[in-house]
């Protein structure tokens, strides 16, 4: 056993709050760290010890090993939990904190550097027998090589980073003329994104889905909790996810779940990871990449699975082993999660900033509000854009989406764009109630992305605001507004004014 009692959380936001929340249930304190940023988020007071890291931008702050390090030690902890993002994937980051005698709440060194390098972590699939993309295992060495690789392999081919993952240093090449040029600038891409401008080839999987499978591994044994589908994304950000997948049967599941345990064995893994399949439509599934962190998406394996992946993380940090019985699981009901993030959908998702003025959060039956920010903290550039996630769980996917349509309906965000209205068409989609859906979606669906206002309604609207502004400041009436449609605020307003 390893008898910490207090948690350093190396992160901030909602997995900030989630790591605390689930410190405090299984008895053990909670250590928060925040920039000047944010020394008036949730996290902070939610948290037994709060301590600053220094200035706003991460590199100063949430990256800044030393600090956190100095951190644990002057706040007593006995572990750090790293959350995603940030330092979640740094091998040097576990490996500092356990040279400092911490534990690190996540898998061993040497598991994140494996799955770190795309053409290593290729090479122990293919030994451990896990199906991986047709294409190289090796980075290519020059340009007359990779034209032999792929005829070897066929067109077309995805020039990819070795370093890589989440889509960048990523070229799709259709014919043999046009390889070289390919190749020379994903490596650009890749040595600036990276620091290594190493390469490799994959054969090209069309309309692909996107299926995770979670797994978690203590000292005893490693197991799976089913798959998450997480096709609808935009630009490699996952928008939307859900469990169980439509596409993925019991069959399917047990196969995919057999892969991501072989998969975690094969790097020593211990803790909640996550193994990235893409899913054909004819039903063959490969080996991405294991993302070696607790993921965004965890709640709907949680709903699904009725499992507390957060505590697991702990208990098997503190060498209490899993919690989960001997029998495999299987899902129950439907789960499925909406990311609010601060970009605005009707201006090609830019990034928002400002003042949350006013916070109402879904709620009632069936859902679950993931956030980390409440009125009166500012959105700013910082940081990622995730303000929250909506969560629903019913008993299955149609009953799932009306409540989701239910709960988005219900939370008010003002004073920053979001996304929200965004969920509120995609929700309203034949194509995504009917599940047909793969990698690609969003690409195809540009009517759900964008709806920038028409001129003319821009001047309406200008109009009835100023109006709007004018008679509340004659009557001091509150105003209210309502992002979801163009009637609703009046109404909404007219209701409130009625009742005072
Ligand atoms: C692929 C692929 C098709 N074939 N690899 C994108 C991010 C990175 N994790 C891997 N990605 C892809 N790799 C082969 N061999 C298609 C994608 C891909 C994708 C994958 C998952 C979710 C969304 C995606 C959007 C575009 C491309």
């Amino acid at each position: 056993m390893s008898g910490f009692r207090r948690v350093l959380v190396a992160n901030r936001g909602e997995i900030a709050l989630r790591v605390i929340r689930a410190c405090h249930e299984e008895g053990l304190e909670a250590v928060a760290v925040y920039s000047e940023a944010d020394r008036l988020s949730p996290h902070v007071r939610a948290a037994d010890i709060a301590l600053p890291i220094g200035p706003p931008p991460p590199g100063e702050s949430y990256l800044r090993i030393d600090r956190l390090l100095a951190a644990a030690q002057a706040s007593g902890a006995g572990a750090v939990h790293p959350g995603y993002g940030f330092l979640a994937e740094r091998a040097a980051f576990a490996q500092a904190v356990t040279d400092a005698g911490l534990v690190f709440i996540g898998p061993p060194a040497a598991a994140i550097t494996a799955m770190g390098d795309k053409t290593e972590a290729r090479r122990r699939m293919a030994a451990a027998g896990v199906p991986i993309v047709p294409g190289l295992t090796l980075p290519v060495t020059d340009a007359a090589a990779a034209i032999d690789a792929a005829r070897a392999i066929g067109y077309p081919v995805l020039v990819k980073a070795s370093a890589g993952g989440g889509g960048k240093g990523m070229r799709l090449v259709q014919r043999a003329e046009d390889l070289a040029a390919a190749l020379e600038a994903a490596a650009s891409e890749a040595g600036k994104a990276f620091g290594d401008p190493s390469v490799y080839l994959e054969k090209y999987v069309e309309r692909p889905r996107h299926v995770e499978i979670q797994v978690l591994a203590d000292h005893r044994r490693t197991v799976h909790l089913g798959e998450r589908e997480c096709s609808i994304q935009r630009r490699h950000q996952k928008l939307v996810e859900e469990a169980p997948s439509p596409a993925v049967t019991p069959d399917l599941r047990e196969r995919m779940g057999a892969a991501a345990v072989a998969a975690a064995k094969a790097v020593g893994y211990r803790g909640a990871g996550t193994c990235e399949f893409l899913l054909s439509a004819d039903g063959s599934f490969y080996f991405l990449e294991m993302n070696t962190r607790i993921q965004v998406e965890h709640p709907v394996t949680e709903l699904v699975y009725g499992v507390d992946l957060v505590r697991e993380q702990l208990r098997i940090a503190r060498g209490m082993g899993m919690s989960l019985p001997d029998r495999p699981l299987t899902p129950r009901g439907w789960a499925l999660e909406c990311r609010i993030t601060s970009e605005d959908a009707a201006n090609g998702f830019l990034p928002a900033t400002g003042r949350i003025e006013y916070l109402r959060v879904p709620a009632g039956p069936g859902v679950r509000w993931d956030g980390g920010f409440e009125a009166g903290n500012e959105v700013t550039l910082f940081y990622d854009s995730l303000l929250g996630k909506v969560i629903v769980w019913a008993p299955d996917r149609a009953a799932a989406l009306v409540r989701m349509r239910r709960a988005l309906r219900e939370l008010v965000l003002i004073g920053v764009a979001t996304n929200q209205a965004f969920h509120l068409r995609l929700l309203d989609d034949p194509a995504f109630q009917a599940a047909e859906i793969d990698s690609q979606f969003l690409e195809r669906r540009p009517d759900l992305l964008d709806r920038p206002l028409a001129a003319e309604n821009l001047t309406v609207l200008a109009v009835a605001a100023a109006l709007a502004e004018d008679e509340a400041r004659q009557s001091r009436r509150p105003a209210v507004a309502d992002p979801h449609s163009g009637a609703t605020h009046w109404i909404r307003a007219a209701r409130s004014e009625g009742l005072r």
